[in-house]
């Protein structure tokens, strides 16, 4: 028989360390293919080419050199790391791999080019800039029309005019081909005005709105043109993939969240359910865009009156079109296949101009003042419910009427409000339907708080601009913060906060009845009251007694 040749020992060594060393080559190779940085800004996929890379760096670095605040603060990002990465960088694969193994169904670039619109009020230049190259690298060169820059009143008073020239040098022969439109404005106009007026100037067919610090991924449009293009009142988001303002990393959003709002008209993420067959890769209808970054046929944005032109600097405009669109024959979807990674700020990097009311802050003011522009508009009777949660939004002057937004209602026969809660939102309306009464509890001129810093329960003014809205869950009987806190009562009679219970025990200690305008705490029969003013205790019920009348803002049943 033929015997299995055997290797000596030092020879199975050798082999080893051989092997191990290939393998480590080849970890390396891939690392460095892969590497998710690209510090060497220009020596991936060249702007132009390879032989000028070198060149273009240095004016990367002579162009940045002129962001004229260094501090993070400012920009509420790493600003250091930002001008380290360079102007583009290779991002990390997050759509599902099918996204990039099938082809997609496009129009021809003359029925569906881009123009992309841009405000930025203070951005830094190289977040700036890789927001724009990389726009610039990853779209199909056909099908983006125009881009256009709003800079809403920045400090840095040479950066258009260096930018245009950094583009000309650097894109050279394709910015022939491709519109760009600087826009500056002199005195602060904010967000919304400054998106409307990229948006009148536009030309392309679909237009895009995109943040300022941003990084689109690849193959971006083809996915979100595809759906767009089935529907001509069909909106699109792309899925946002968040980046971490500190480290600057690209991680990959979820796709199992749709957008929505409350009845404050906050922007909240939802989490669907997957239909039956549906994967977590298909586009899916969403009540509200993911955030504000959207595009739409131009002509569609502008016959439903593009963002609302009242709104002021920042906040709520997409919600806003997201009613309207919805309302009036539109749809939204979010398309988990274009990628667009977008940094998520911890705090505002910008002030808001300084409103007319002392007690609340400017950003509050503003977005108070947008939301109830916003209400009057399209929430019809529902806005009540607005008025209940934000009561201080009723003395918010607002110096316009709503005859235009009532006109194109009419135009275009958009349904009612409760439309949307039927169709298209029924978080919204279950929120709704599980309420008997909401907003703030009044007792005579003041108002029960949990007072956020010790979870204190005190009377406050019910101007507070954080006064808390209670909700009284029409089945349970319980009375619940906004944080699902729960009142209860305790050991000896006390009253206290604690977590709303769902099992039957718990529960029972926090039902409370209604006796007219009194709280009857359905275990103990002791009424909720408020004897010194400042603190409550229970008691028992007197039916006269005005310590012990509460009232809501809002009563569902009330008709
Ligand atoms: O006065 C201003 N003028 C501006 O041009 C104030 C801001 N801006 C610019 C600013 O430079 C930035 O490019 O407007 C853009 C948005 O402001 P951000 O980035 O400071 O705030 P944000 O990321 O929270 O913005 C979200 O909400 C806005 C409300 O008006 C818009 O809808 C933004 O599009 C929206 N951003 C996103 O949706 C990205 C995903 C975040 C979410 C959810
Ligand atoms: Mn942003």
């Amino acid at each position: 028989m033929f015997a299995p040749r055997k290797y000596s020992r030092p020879r199975r060594c050798i082999f080893y360390i051989l092997a191990f060393v290939i393998c480590q080559l080849f970890f390396v190779f891939l690392f460095i293919r892969n590497g998710s940085y690209d510090n060497k800004a220009f020596s991936h996929q060249p702007l132009h080419h390879e032989s000028e890379s070198r060149k273009h760096f240095l004016e990367y670095r002579e162009f940045i050199s002129k962001t004229p605040q260094r501090s993070e603060d400012f920009y509420q990002y790493n600003l250091h790391l930002s001008d380290s990465l360079g102007v583009i960088r290779k991002l990390p694969l997050t759509k599902h791999t099918s996204c990039t193994t099938r082809s997609y169904n496009l129009p021809p670039p003359w029925q569906s080019d881009v123009s992309v619109v841009i405000s930025f009020h203070n951005e830094a230049r190289s977040m700036l800039l890789r927001t724009i190259v990389s726009l610039l690298r990853r779209t199909p060169e056909e099908y983006l029309h125009e881009l256009i820059l709003v800079d809403d009143g920045s400090q840095d008073v040479t950066l258009l005019d260096d930018l245009r020239r950094w583009m000309e040098e650097v894109f050279g022969g394709r910015m022939d081909r491709l519109g760009l439109i600087l826009l500056k404005n002199q005195k602060r106009m904010g967000l919304i005005w400054s998106r409307n007026k990229g948006a009148s100037l536009a030309e392309g067919h679909y237009v895009l709105f995109l943040d300022s610090h941003c990084e689109v991924n690849d193959g971006w449009l083809e996915p979100l043109l595809e759906r767009l293009e089935l529907n001509p009142q069909l909106a699109v988001s792309p899925l946002l993939d968040p980046i971490d303002p500190t480290t600057l990393s690209y991680r990959k959003g979820n796709e199992l969240l749709k957008g929505g709002f409350d009845w404050s008209l906050h922007f909240h993420w939802l989490k669907r359910q997957l239909a039956k067959k549906e994967l977590p890769e298909m586009a899916y209808k969403s009540p509200a865009f993911a955030g504000g970054i959207l595009m739409m046929s131009r002509e569609w944005f502008l016959q439903l009156g593009s963002f609302n032109s009242q709104l002021k600097i920042w906040g709520g405009e997409s919600i806003e079109l997201a009613i309207k669109l919805w309302l009036c024959g539109g749809q939204i979807e979010i398309v988990p296949c274009s990628r667009i990674g977008h940094i998520f700020r911890r705090l505002h990097a910008f002030d808001f101009p300084p409103q007319l009311d002392q007690q609340l802050s400017p950003a509050q003011e503003t977005y108070l003042h947008n939301s109830k522009i916003i209400a009057e508009s399209w929430l019809d009777e529902y806005k009540n419910m607005f008025y209940a949660l934000r009561p201080v939004a009723r003395r918010i002057p607002l110096d316009h009427t709503y005859d235009e937004m009532q006109r194109l209602r009419r135009e275009r026969q958009c349904q009612p409000f409760e439309w949307y809660l039927r169709h298209v939102s029924p978080e919204l309306r279950i929120h709704f339907d599980e309420l008997s009464a909401t907003g703030t509890l009044r007792n005579e001129d003041r108002c029960l708080h949990a007072r956020q810093s010790d979870s204190q329960l005190i009377l406050a003014s019910c101007y507070l601009s954080d006064i808390t809205q209670w909700r009284m869950l029409r089945t349970s009987g319980q009375l619940s913060t906004q944080r699902e806190l729960c009142l209860g009562v305790g050991h000896r009679m006390g009253i206290t906060l604690q977590p709303c219970g769902r099992n039957e025990t718990t529960r029972n200690s926090q039902r409370w009845l209604r006796l007219g305008t009194h709280f009857l705490h359905a275990e103990t029969h002791l009424c909720l009251d408020n004897p010194l003013k400042e603190r409550l205790e229970m008691s028992t019920c007197r039916s006269h007694a005005v310590s012990q009348s509460f009232q809501f803002a809002l009563e569902m049943d009330a008709s």
